[in-house]
């Protein structure tokens, strides 16, 4: 049998070779811009929303680490400006809003929207070869539907009785109507709810579209992993952003109309049960930490491959350990909550579950060291954020270890420790592939390639002064800092943290500082870069057979799916196209197809 007669039966319906199947290319300016159904401009429109409120996030860590560093000093140039009442100082109020929001915005507005929103919007349909999602119109509305919960975000900043104050988990009592009164932490509950909705929209979208319309060939085992991780983020958005949904109904009613859901009874009136909110959160939240770690995972082991060129070692270990981790991120919830008073039994099976998910986190981890190991390294900006990503990963991983063992975790537990460990993975880790994702496929989104020099500068600031950052969290909180403290000046036993926190401060402003390097590089890419040919990186995932930017259609005709993703180092295409990277569409020329016939054996390493 020819390789050419072997798509997979099995395999997906794909849409026809008819590029006249999908809706038509629009000619109106708001029916392209505005209201598109393209998945590749909602990708844009994704992309632009997060990363505006990445910078205004951003910001407004800028403005916590000066509190923390100079307590009760008003912030220089922009403080008369922003808190004109206090004379340019950040009040108690003010800095417990500010946490609040920059939390809430950097995982719900930020990391969400640009990893998830943009890139899994560009790449499912681009990587599977598909000429769109599954439901165009229902992705318009995922995108407008987080767009509408950004503007009731917005306007929750500019409500009488202040912005949301409760934290970016608003446990209750805390976001009771009693804890926060007020408008402003109710929209935050509408805000959430919101985005929520979008991002259900998104998932179905998602899982559709990668069980409906991979290409013929395309089974699940030659996906990129990539693709895996942005399936698999689908499928626990799917299963679990509904139980947060549930929790933001339960409070709004209990903010808006008087319930007692979460606000625990007396003895002579019934009522319900704060930790009741805690259990619907975590469900959630757990997950919800690997909704946003998977799609990063996906993205660095497909580059690491990419650029060690040569294929990713264990690729089945890679897919099988991702999964595992998507069902185990179900079960371990519960070791948030360990000092909520939980049965001890309960507590130590929370425990052993966690602990249990860092048997396929390893194993991951260790398949991207095989896949560096010995390649033919290539070093432009994206891979250098792939190798940053391995780095902070590891670290805070492993921190993760200490705060899933009971006893060192009631020590550990709402202190800047915790907040070390996941901003080593969520701002860190998740941050790096997102910005790797940018460098890596700008040339696919515009056309045009980032400047190289200017990216390896941003990298290097970035790696070094972020760990210096989340490191000295880590730091302080070992030492007893609590989290989400206004001034730690007043206990005596963190006064001598002071210097350690001017020390963070500044590493801090230079993070922040070292953005506008990419922000710069950027614009000036969009309308200066240099342009991209099609395959800029010499890699064989189908998004990079098409011209750079893909048109209206994505394909001029269905691509027909021959080989894994990583063919790469193949020694068979080195010798006949003299080129060490073949295209998953692509056959070898025809004596080189020796063995048994069945059209793999010409990839197979020899
Ligand atoms: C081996 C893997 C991991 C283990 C064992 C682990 C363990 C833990 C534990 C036990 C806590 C609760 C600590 C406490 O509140 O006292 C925690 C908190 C947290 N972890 Fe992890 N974690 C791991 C990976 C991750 C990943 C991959 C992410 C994100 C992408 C993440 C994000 C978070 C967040 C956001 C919190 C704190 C939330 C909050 O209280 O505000 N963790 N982790
Ligand atoms: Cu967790």
């Amino acid at each position: 049998m020819s390789a050419a007669a072997d798509p997979d039966p099995a395999g997906a319906v794909a849409l026809g070779d008819d590029p006249a199947e999908i809706h038509p290319a629009p000619t109106g300016f708001v029916s392209r811009f505005v209201f598109a159904r393209d998945h590749k401009v909602i990708a844009k429109q994704f992309l632009f929303l997060g990363l505006g409120f990445l910078a205004i996030g951003g910001f407004m860590a800028m403005l916590i680490r000066w509190q923390l560093a100079n307590p009760g000093r008003p912030y220089p140039l922009l403080g008369k400006l922003l808190f004109p009442a206090s004379g340019g100082v950040i009040s108690p109020a003010a800095y417990v809003s500010l946490f609040t929001m920059h939390g809430t915005i950097m995982i719900f507005f930020a990391i969400t929207p640009i990893l998830i929103g943009a890139f899994g919007n560009f790449c499912i349909p681009l990587m599977i070869g598909a000429r769109d999602m599954a439901f165009p119109t229902l992705n318009l509305l995922s995108f407008w539907t987080m767009f509408a919960s950004t503007a009731t975000l917005t306007a929750s900043f500019f409500v009488p009785l202040g912005a949301p104050s409760a934290g970016w988990t608003a446990y209750p009592t805390l976001s009771s109507a009693i804890g926060t009164p007020g408008p402003g932490q109710t929209l935050w509950v509408v805000a959430i709810y919101l985005n929520g909705a979008s991002s259900i929209m998104g998932a179905v979208n998602y899982i559709t579209t990668i069980v409906r319309l991979r290409a013929p060939g395309m089974h699940y085992f030659r996906m990129p992993l990539t693709v895996w991780g942005f399936w698999l983020t689908a499928i626990l958005n799917a299963l679990f952003v509904p139980v947060l949904a549930a929790g933001m109904v339960l409070l709004f009613f209990d903010r808006v109309l008087g319930t007692t859901f979460f606000i625990a009874g007396s003895t002579i009136k019934g009522g319900g049960d704060p930790i009741l909110y805690q259990h619907l959160f975590w469900i959630f939240g757990h997950p919800e930490v690997y909704i946003l770690i998977l799609p990063a995972w996906g993205i660095v082991s497909d580059l690491l491959s990419f650029f060690a060129r040569k294929p990713a070692y264990g690729y089945r270990v890679t897919v099988w350990s991702m999964i595992a981790i998507t069902v185990l991120s179900a079960v371990v919830y519960g070791h948030h909550m360990f000092v909520t008073g939980m049965s001890p039994m309960l507590g130590e099976s929370f425990m052993l579950l966690t602990m249990i998910i860092s048997v396929p986190a390893v194993l991951l981890f260790l398949n991207w060291l095989g896949t560096i190991w010995r390649g033919a390294m290539r070093t432009p900006t994206p891979m250098l954020f792939c190798l940053g990503l391995v780095f902070t990963f590891g670290i805070g991983g492993l921190t993760g270890l200490f705060l899933a063992d009971i006893v060192s975790d009631v020590y550990l537990h709402d202190t800047y420790f915790v907040v070390g460990h996941f901003h080593l993975i969520m701002a860190a880790a998740v941050l790096l592939a997102t910005f790797a994702a940018i460098y890596y496929w700008f040339p696919k989104l515009f056309g045009r390639l980032m400047n190289e020099p200017l990216g390896k500068l941003h990298f290097w600031l970035t790696i070094v002064s972020l760990n210096l950052v989340f490191g000295g969290q880590l730091l302080i909180g070992y030492a007893g800092m609590q989290r989400r403290l206004y001034d730690p000046s007043v206990y005596e036993f963190l006064r001598p943290l002071l210097p350690l926190n001017r020390g963070i401060t500044h590493a801090a402003f230079v993070l922040g500082t070292s953005q506008l390097l990419f922000i710069f590089n950027f614009f000036w890419s969009l309308f200066r870069g240099r342009r991209a040919d099609a395959n800029p990186w010499q890699v064989g995932t189908l998004e990079w057979t098409t011209p750079s930017p893909p048109p209206h259609h994505n394909f001029d005709r269905i691509p027909l799916v021959l080989n894994g993703p990583h063919e790469l180092a193949n020694p068979a295409a080195i010798k006949h196209l003299h080129r060490d990277w073949l295209a998953q569409n692509e056959p070898l020329p025809a004596d080189a197809d020796a063995g048994d016939g069945d059209g793999d054996e010409k990839n197979r390493l020899v």
